[in-house]
């Protein structure tokens, strides 16, 4: 087990100053392109795990998993042995103004009301980390849990909850078998982090810039899972954290579970890795340059 985590102080924390927000390589792996029992999703999927330009160009481009076609944006979806889909990458910039673009209604879910914007904060806009220039491709920041909430609904998908479909408890959050980031994280409860058990630097030590700030999503090829059936889900770990459906209440202060680390985050990574615990406390209301999210979707 690799617990050497050291916590990071709490000035991680970046505060927005407001009162109300917070602010390798998978060619060296194991899988076989010749191996006869791949189907063509696995063969997606090992494309996308070995060439990492792949994960970049196509993987922004290729259809989703045939099991998770119907919804209207957002990034391709990869269906997991655990019966959900799982978006690919990080809900980036263009994919997040292009929902903004098409006017979404206000947000009227109780837990959400305080939200009058599903805008970027412009304050969390003009803060360190935050990509400036062609930022497409990169993850959305300086959203709110409510916002990323919303634009999953909004395409149709869900954040990212419980196995079923649900909101995830607070506490399940690292139990595979009822969680549905940790089940894609941990490909179904195999390893500790995305890739295996070994720790790899190059997924942590503040992936992916070393604190700079965020990188186009699916990037780097070697934090993905090894295991063909998981593998082509990019940047669980780091770029930026990701907003989960895990809240402690429905208040706007309540916290919520954010997963993953980020690229202010050095020797983060584990899958089960508890933010609330170890590093700094987030409420739904929250933003911050390096938290994104992506989103779930639960086939009938
Ligand atoms: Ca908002
Ligand atoms: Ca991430």
């Amino acid at each position: 087990m690799h617990r050497s985590f050291v916590p990071i102080a709490l000035v991680l924390a970046v505060a927005v100053g407001c009162a109300s927000q917070d602010a390798g390589n998978a060619a060296d792996g194991p899988l076989d392109a010749t191996d006869a029992s791949l189907d063509a999703t696995a063969d997606a999927r090992y494309e996308a795990a070995i060439l990492p330009e792949a994960a970049v160009d196509d993987g922004l481009v290729r259809p989703s998993s045939p099991e998770c076609e119907g919804p209207d944006g957002g990034p391709p979806m990869a269906y997991l042995p655990d019966g959900f889909c799982i978006d690919r990458t990080e809900v980036t910039v263009s994919q997040y103004d292009a929902w903004l673009a098409s006017g979404p209604p206000t947000d009227t879910s109780p837990a959400c009301q305080f939200n009058e914007t599903f805008e970027p904060n412009d304050i969390c806009m003009d803060m360190a980390g935050v990509c400036e220039g062609d930022c497409d491709d990169h993850p959305r920041v300086c959203v709110d849990w409510c916002d990323a909430s919303a634009y999953c609904k909004g395409v149709g998908k869900q954040l990212c909850g419980s196995l079923r479909g649900e909101a995830a408890s607070w506490t399940d959050f690292g139990d595979p078998g009822k969680d549905a980031w940790q089940a894609a994280c941990s490909s179904g409860g195999q390893f500790q982090f995305t890739y295996g058990d070994d720790h790899d630097s190059a997924c942590h030590d503040g992936y992916p810039t070393g604190g700079q700030g965020t990188e186009e999503v699916g990037t780097r090829a070697s934090c993905q899972s090894p295991d063909p059936a998981y593998a082509g889900v990019f940047d669980l770990t780091g770029n930026v954290w990701e907003w989960e459906d895990a809240c402690e209440g429905t208040g706007p202060h309540d916290r919520c579970r954010m997963r993953g680390g980020g690229f202010r985050d050095p020797h983060l990574g584990y899958c089960d890795f508890d933010q609330v615990t170890e590093t700094r406390l987030i409420h739904r209301e929250s933003v911050n340059p390096d938290i994104g999210f992506r989103c779930c979707l639960y086939p009938d």
